[in-house]
Parts: structure tokens; sequence; C-alpha cells
């Protein structure tokens, strides 16, 4: 795949191609573990891609593999180096948690997220493949393995309990209380992955995905993902899916009628608009 470098990052990377944006970890020796910095440079590049116009599908994934051992690795999640006791330290000296602000933009933007995983699947990383919209996996390498509690760690909200909305309540509390390492294959079965593919092929199948996916309507599609989410998003579900709403209706003569009346310095006039059943 032809992709073109959009900007140049130190921790990741980012890449476009055909309305398809490829963000993807670099941090390979350590299997692609983040610190502040590399969440902040995923901010950065999701940020573009939602405000892009072109761009419908991203694809999440760790670049590899390791120089040092040949493995692969999607994420490992957060790098146990920048831990402190206040969270992950960043180059500036605060302490964030902020993936939980990469996994939030994932769930309320209007694009659809594909997890593309082509090794170790982990910790932080292992919740990040969770909230995508889709997971694809590397057949011979992918490997699903939450070891939060390893590490005294635990992400108590879209990593555990959206996960057990997934896969049912006793495999996700099994994931999380054993910390077992999974296959590609376990996992579909699980029915946290939609599809297992052979290594070698991975990224050509996630790039055909998301070209099905940019196929179909762009307001269709957000509006499908929005309503997949609103029922676990609580009142934000609602606002981001009423977002939407309100942007169709702003579409409407109703709306001009509304904003006209309103610039004009006269009453509406909604008597003219029929009153559907
Ligand atoms: O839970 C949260 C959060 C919850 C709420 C709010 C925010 C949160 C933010 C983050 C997180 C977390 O992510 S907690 C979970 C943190 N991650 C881990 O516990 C995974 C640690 N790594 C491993 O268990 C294993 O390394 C592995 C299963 C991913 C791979 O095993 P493997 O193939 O045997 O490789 P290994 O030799 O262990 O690792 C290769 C190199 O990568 C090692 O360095 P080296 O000895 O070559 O110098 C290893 O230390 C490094 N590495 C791997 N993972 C991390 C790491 N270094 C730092 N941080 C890592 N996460």
């Amino acid at each position: 795949l032809d992709w073109k470098t959009v900007k140049e990052y130190e921790d990741i990377t980012y890449k476009k191609l055909n309305g398809v944006a490829r963000i993807a970890f670099n941090r390979p020796e350590i299997r692609n573990a983040f610190r502040p910095k590399t969440i902040a440079e995923m901010l950065d590049a999701f940020t573009d891609a939602h405000e892009s116009n072109e761009i419908g599908v991203i694809l999440l994934t760790g670049e590899g593999p390791s120089p040092k051992d040949g493995k692969y690795a999607f994420c490992s999640g957060g790098d146990q180096n920048a831990r402190s006791a206040r969270g992950y330290k960043g180059l500036d000296g605060i302490a964030r948690f902020n993936v939980l602000d990469l996994q939030r933009l994932i769930r309320f933007m209007n694009k659809i997220v594909i997890a593309v995983v082509p090794g170790w699947a982990v910790g932080g990383g292992h919740s990040l493949h969770v909230v995508c919209d889709l997971t694809l996996a590397s057949k011979e390498h992918a490997i699903f393995k939450q070891t939060d509690l390893d590490v005294a760690s635990f992400d108590g909200g879209y990593g555990s309990a959206y996960l057990a909305r997934q896969i049912g309540q006793k495999r996700a509390r099994e994931i999380f209380l054993l910390g077992r390492s999974y296959s590609a294959e376990e996992a579909y079965q699980m029915g946290m992955v939609n599809t297992v593919v052979p290594h070698d092929e991975l990224e050509n199948e996630a790039y055909q995905w998301a070209q099905e996916i940019l196929q179909k309507s762009p307001t269709a599609i957000k509006m499908i993902k929005f309503s997949f989410n609103l029922i676990d998003d609580g009142l934000v579900g609602q606002q981001v899916f009423a977002g939407e709403a309100t942007r169709l209706a702003y579409q409407t003569e109703e709306a001009e009628e509304g904003r006209n009346a309103f610039l004009e310095k006269r009453k509406p006039d909604f008597d003219k608009f029929p009153k559907f059943p």
C-alpha cells in the first residue's frame, strides 16, 4: 500500500491513503508501550483525521517488528518507566492518564476506527482495541492479554465494563482476573475480534474493510456508530447522538426560518410548515 506520510512524530507514525488514515504506535523495542508524549501525538493525529473531510476510516496499529527480537506488537499499554504515583509522567514532569482522552476521542469521533492488531495487545493496549469499532488480528502473531492487575492498575471504564458488553461478564472477568494470553483465534471465538487474517495480509485486509465502509453513506455511518454507543455512554452518548440529529435539523427550511427570523428581528413563521405525523 502506497501510504503517504501526513506528519512526522517521534513516538507514532501517521499516514493517509484514499480516505483512510493509518496511525501507528512506533516504539517497537518496548512492544509499543505509550508514555504521555505518545498519547499527545496520538491525540494530535486523531484530531487531524477527525477534522479531515476526506478521511472516513482510521486504522490504529503498531509498527514492528522489534529490532531487538523480531516480535510484533499493537501496544503493551502504559510505559512502566514513565509511571509515577500520580499517573504516567510526561517530559514536562506532569503525571497524566491521557490515554483515557484517546479512548473518548475514538468513542466519540464520527469516523470508524479499526484496531489492526499485528502482535501483543496488552494492558492499556488491550483496552484501546476494545474501544475501537472493529478489530482485525494477525493469525500468527496477535496475542491478547490484560495485565492491569499484575501491575496494580485497573481500567475500570471502557477497558473492562465495555469489554463485558462485548463478550459477556464471565469472559471479561476471566481476562482481567487471570491475565492469561489469548490467541487471535480465541479472541475471535469470544467475539472481541472481527476476523483473523494471515499476518502478511493483515494491513491489506484492514484497508479493504475500510474501503468497503467508505462506500456507505457518511451520515448513516455516524448515526449508526452513535446509535450503537448511546446506551453505554449515558448522557454523553445522548449528547453525541443528539448533536448529529441537530446537525440534520439545521439543514431544514424550518431551521432557516428560525435563524432568519432572528436576524431579521421578526417573529418566526412556523405555520407554513406541515405538522407531519
Ligand atoms: O491500566 C492502565 C490504565 C488504567 C487507567 C487509566 C490509565 C491507564 C493507563 C495505562 C494502563 C496500563 O497500561 S497498565 C498495564 C501496563 N502494561 C503491562 O503491564 C504490560 C507489560 N509488558 C508485558 O507484560 C510483556 O512485556 C508483554 C506481554 C507485552 C510482552 O512480553 P514479551 O514478548 O515476553 O517481551 P518482554 O521481554 O517482556 O518485553 C520486551 C521489552 O519491552 C522489555 O524491555 P527490555 O528487557 O528489552 O529492555 C520490556 O521491559 C519492554 N516492555 C514491554 N512492555 C512494556 C515495556 N516497557 C515498559 N512498559 C511496558 N508496558
